[in-house]
């Protein structure tokens, strides 16, 4: 009961774990004991993120491919496993967001956010799941957000397909159980990240409007993001299965508030 959180022995591929939340997540499996592999697609920022790894003492294992192509994928995994070792956690962290009003957006546009943020965890926990079948169990987690559960101006593609991801966890999870894999999510609220600097400028409305928004009264900081991924890669989440964990400083509890 000690070692409920160790991750010793334990393989973990985390995809876009080149920058971000993703990168935060990566460092906290990576603490706990897990080898650590992650995904990437540009050269030099895979580059930049190993000798980032390797001032904290981290060995990163990097594997460049596109995510949203079921050939590369499955190439990919079979590589991983044969050189690193057998992958018992999956992290489907990659994602993009595109913010463009409803009326404007380009259904190509709306088609190629629904591919990376839902269809590329489809492709990954496939490829990926074939083979925790075969050892007899695992852990997928899905990052999921807020636009899971609420919606926001100029981001219809990324909260349908956010909401979409939070629907395959729970799909995945009722197929898969028997499997003994664990099928989870996680939902960041608001964290300081490249993703959200556009939006988070001091004195912009919608900055201060986040801060007040957010019980905890700040952004997140992407470390906050570690004790969550830890215990759904460990065995102290054996029997969660198709649960989100929305860490949010409180977003989703409450309406609001009127402005002071
Ligand atoms: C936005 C933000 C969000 C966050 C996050 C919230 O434009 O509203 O970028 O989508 O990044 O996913 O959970
Ligand atoms: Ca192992």
């Amino acid at each position: 009961m000690k070692n409920l959180f160790n991750l010793e022995g334990k393989v973990a591929l985390i995809t876009g774990a080149t920058h971000g939340l993703g990168m935060a997540m990566a460092k906290a499996l990576a603490q706990h004991g897990a080898t650590l592999v992650i995904n990437g697609h540009t050269p030099s920022k895979m580059e930049l993120a190993i000798e980032e790894y390797k001032k904290e003492g981290i060995t990163a294992h990097g594997f460049l491919f596109d995510v949203t192509n079921a050939a590369k994928v499955t190439e990919n995994i079979e590589k991983i496993e044969a050189e690193v070792g057998p992958i018992d956690i999956l992290i489907n962290n990659a994602g993009m967001i595109m913010r463009v009003p409803a009326l404007d957006m380009d259904p190509a546009d709306f088609r190629k956010v629904i591919d990376v943020d839902l269809v590329s965890p489809f492709i990954l926990s496939q490829a990926v799941g074939r083979s925790m079948v075969k050892r007899g169990g695992g852990k997928i987690i899905n990052i999921c957000s807020m636009m899971s559960e609420l919606g926001r101006d100029t981001v219809s593609a990324y909260a349908a397909a956010k909401g979409g991801l939070k629907m395959l966890t729970k799909n995945l999870a009722t197929e898969w159980a028997k499997y003994n894999i664990q099928v989870n999510g996680i939902g960041p609220g608001y964290f300081a990240t490249e993703q959200t600097a556009p939006i988070r400028v001091d004195g912009n409305p919608f900055n201060d409007w986040i801060v007040s928004r957010t019980p905890a009264g700040k952004w997140g900081d992407p470390d906050d993001l570690a004790g969550a991924v830890v215990f759904l890669s460990s065995k102290a989440s054996d029997f969660v299965n198709g649960q989100i964990l929305y860490v949010d400083g409180g977003i989703l509890a409450t309406i609001g508030k009127p402005r002071e």
